[in-house]
């Protein structure tokens, strides 16, 4: 269905594109981007990949504990609207991975908090996801 692929891609292009505002680290010497959301079409089971960074030597943060996220529709002025967020193993070092479902068109926000290794503060991001029917 080449159709269907090409609306993945562009997807995941507005993805891309629009991390880039929503990100909010609290400490500001790391960095949280998503890098791949399969499949982000209503009723598909997506698998969204974020990477922590250590900005001060641009490498992968693989000891951190991500202990909140949220998935909701606050980009839509649904912020009551919700879906459930899982962790997946990890398979990379320094990429965080999540199963979600979403259930309607538009903008979703996702919201991640992380406990690292040796700093106080909590470092966070909210990014936003486009869906397609
Ligand atoms: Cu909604």
């Amino acid at each position: 269905m080449p159709h269907k692929f090409s609306r993945l891609f562009a997807a995941i292009a507005a993805a891309t594109f629009l991390s880039v505002p929503a990100l909010r680290a609290e400490t500001l010497d790391y960095s949280f981007e998503l890098l791949e959301v399969t499949y982000p079409v209503v009723g598909g089971d997506s698998v969204l990949t974020m990477r922590l960074t250590d900005l001060r030597d641009q490498q992968p943060v693989a000891e951190a504990v991500i202990f909140a996220t949220r998935l909701d529709m606050e980009p839509e002025g649904m912020v009551m609207m919700t879906s459930p967020v899982t962790p997946l193993p990890i398979e990379k070092l320094g990429e965080y991975r999540f199963s979600a479902a979403f259930s309607m068109k538009g903008r979703w926000q996702i919201s991640v908090a992380a406990k690292i290794q040796g700093e106080v503060e909590t470092v966070s991001a909210r990014i936003i996801v486009e869906v397609q029917e």
